[in-house]
């Protein structure tokens, strides 16, 4: 894997797209110290000061929708798992025990007890004609923001509540080990995603992290709005959601606003 690091950027998703373009087939790793434009969702802004990991990876996929579906549960996967490593070994006894818990919000913000230390953006570029077959020339482009070493009281205007590594440890943790863990973990989930479908390892990952499992939330979708208790996942990473008119899967949406369940003396969501 090819690893590009850049002072600055306007987003490491943007640079990676055009790069995978002059470099069909090849999984890249692009970082920058700032993004100037880094995007979040749905058109969203991410502030990216210095400090923070901020990368890409393009990485050749073929034009299969369960693999870009899957992509953004395998890269929560291996990120939450990557950090848990990082958070184990700064402590005594090498467990992440004395650390707050790390969660995935569905699908895959990362929280920090229960605050976002990771926002994921996954994006698919349309491949050109390839004359060889097995290097498809269409790519996914992974991008990761961890908040760092930078502070989370920096970031203005946010969403949902921010926290960064530093702010938790009380001490920088080293940029380039981390964005190399977390691309080796990625690519190498990507690798079986494309190879033998979702591995069972994301799915139990997301499954033991998943945040506010048993809480009633609001989930929204484009204009619609699902009040329901999370379940769980099932076996295609889908949020199940149990509402008044049965158990649904969700494919996609956020999370919005999480009550505790009802007390027995309120009238109950329970079908
Ligand atoms: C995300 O969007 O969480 C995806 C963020 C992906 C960022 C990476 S950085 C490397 C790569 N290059 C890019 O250009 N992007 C990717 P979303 O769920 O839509 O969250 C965006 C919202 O989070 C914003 O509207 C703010 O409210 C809030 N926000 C902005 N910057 C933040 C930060 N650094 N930490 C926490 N929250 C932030």
């Amino acid at each position: 894997m090819l690893h590009l690091h850049y002072t600055n950027l306007d987003s490491t998703n943007a640079a990676a797209k055009r790069l995978a373009a002059m470099n069909p087939g090849q999984m890249l790793l692009v970082s920058a110290r700032t993004q100037t434009a880094g995007r979040g969702r749905l058109g969203r802004t991410w502030q990216s000061p210095a400090g923070g990991a901020w990368f890409s990876l393009a990485t050749p996929a073929p034009e299969n929708a369960l693999v870009t579906q899957s992509a953004p549960l395998v890269v929560g996967a291996a990120v939450l798992e990557t950090l848990q490593e990082l958070l184990a070994a700064q402590t005594p006894n090498g467990t992440s025990a004395a650390s707050p818990a790390l969660s995935i919000k569905w699908p895959n913000d990362i929280l920090l007890g229960n605050r976002k230390v990771c926002g994921i953006l996954c994006e698919r570029t349309l491949g050109a004609a390839s004359a060889d077959e097995n290097r498809p020339s269409a790519a996914l482009i992974l991008g990761i923001g961890i908040n760092a070493n930078m502070s989370a009281v920096q970031l203005t205007d946010v969403r949902f509540p921010a926290v960064s590594l530093a702010d938790v440890l009380g001490h920088p943790v080293e940029l380039p080990r981390l964005i190399d863990a977390c691309g080796r973990r990625i690519a190498a989930g990507m690798e079986t995603l494309i190879a033998n479908g979702l591995p069972c390892s994301v799915l139990k990952t997301i499954k033991r992290h998943l945040a506010w499992k048993g809480c009633r939330v609001r989930l929204a979708q484009g204009n619609r709005e699902i009040d329901g208790i999370i379940m769980g996942i099932d076996a295609l990473g889908r949020l199940m959601l149990r509402t008044y008119d049965g158990v649904e899967m969700c494919n996609a949406g956020e999370v919005t606003t999480v009550r505790p369940v009802a007390a027995p003396s309120e009238e109950p969501l329970a079908v």
